[in-house]
């Protein structure tokens, strides 16, 4: 697993081919990374947004992930994916699974060899972190991720523990 590094610090400032935003289903922006993503990257990440299909006004269901330009920021993409909110979209641990399988396959598809992921579903969706943190690191030490440098990006002292912690068991 020499391929995963965790990192503290702002997403915005990862200097990947690709970075991960943990987005809502609407795809317009939001609090949290989501509102530091279109922050940094300018009016262009929204008018990419828009632009991708939706249904009801969904453009991308949780679990699934979606591929834009990157604006201003330094990545070439962001990859938006919708994590479970915890208690309401079932079933969670597939789902948030899911989100990191779906966004790593559209960085292999796109040529990428570096990605940054956040917390997904960590913050306003209310995923236990512990859980969380063995979902995303079991996802992303799979064998076929293994070309790719995947970078955690994780704000709190806290939370890096958790993913050091589910890293090195
Ligand atoms: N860099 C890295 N991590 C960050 C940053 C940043 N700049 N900003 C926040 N975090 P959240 P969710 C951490 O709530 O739970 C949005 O409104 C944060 O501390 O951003 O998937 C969307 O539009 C937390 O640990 O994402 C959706 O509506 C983690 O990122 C909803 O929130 C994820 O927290 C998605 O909720």
């Amino acid at each position: 697993m020499g391929n995963i590094k965790i990192i503290q610090g702002d997403i915005t400032t990862a200097e990947v081919d690709a970075i991960v935003n943990a987005a809502n289903s609407q795809m317009l922006g939001g609090g949290g990374v989501d509102g530091a993503i279109h922050r940094a990257a300018g009016p262009e990440l929204l008018a990419a947004c828009k632009k991708m299909p939706a249904q009801n006004g969904i453009r991308c269901p949780a679990g699934e992930a979606r591929i834009t330009g990157a604006g201003n920021l330094k990545a070439k993409y962001v990859i938006h994916t919708v994590g479970p909110r915890y208690g309401v979209n079932e079933p969670a641990a597939q789902l948030l699974a899911s989100a990191y399988q779906n966004s790593l396959n559209l960085a292999v598809s796109h040529g990428c060899r570096s990605l940054a992921f956040p917390a997904i579903s960590c913050g306003v969706y209310g995923y236990p972190h512990r859980e969380a943190a063995g979902i995303a690191v079991s996802v992303c030490s799979r064998p076929e991720y293994e070309p790719l440098a995947i970078c955690f990006y994780l704000f709190s002292d806290d939370m890096v523990a958790v993913w050091k912690q589910a890293l090195e068991s």
